[in-house]
């Protein structure tokens, strides 16, 4: 038991450094030029499923991990069973959960995606983690991410999208103080 609980907290440490310094940089950050019209996030795939709000937190240089966010409405009774990117040599599924008085995060071997319900992966929430990353995830560019599914007659299809990397979910305001500690918290 020792041995399974190490390793989420020690990434759950390592993430509460990064979303610190990303905290401090974003609020010296300048200007940049505003992104073109947004492209489509899904590029292609085959998955019966809808995805709406994409996003991938920036990073900073140096920092090893992120959390991805997307709402998931399938078409018929589907399971989220992995993700992957060539940004990340590691990337998974997460959910938080209360163990003692703190929150950690941990890998879940599947998502459930009821037929027609929107399943929302947000900071706090569950979410996509991408870890050993091995580029700066930069602020108005986009992360290649691909979802793997698995449907109620174990049939595999995929999704690829471009999600886009930003500092906040797409149409909300800026990030306050208080929106800063929930990432601290993700
Ligand atoms: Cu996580």
């Amino acid at each position: 038991m020792n041995h399974l609980s190490l390793t989420p907290r020690r990434r759950w440490l390592h993430w509460c450094a990064a979303a610190f310094g990303a905290a401090l940089l974003a609020s010296q950050a300048h200007a940049q030029t505003p992104p073109a019209a947004t492209p489509s996030v899904v590029t292609s795939g085959n998955a019966p499923v809808a995805v709406e709000g994409a996003w991938v937190r920036a990073t900073v240089p140096g920092q090893s991990g992120t959390g991805g966010f997307l709402t998931l409405t399938a078409r018929e009774p589907l399971k989220l069973v992995g993700i992957s990117s060539p940004a990340a040599g590691v990337a998974e599924v997460h959910e938080m959960r209360m163990v003692g008085d703190r929150m950690q995060m941990r890998a879940i071997p599947h998502l459930d995606l009821p037929t027609g319900q929107a399943v929302a992966l947000r900071p706090g929430g569950h979410h996509l983690m991408l870890m050993d990353l091995k580029q700066t995830l930069v602020r108005d560019t986009t992360v290649p991410v691909t979802l793997q599914f698995r449907n109620a007659a174990g049939q595999t299809s995929s999704l690829q999208l471009n999600m886009p990397i930003s500092n906040r979910a797409p149409g909300s305001s800026a990030p306050s103080a208080g929106q800063q500690m929930d990432s601290h918290r993700h």
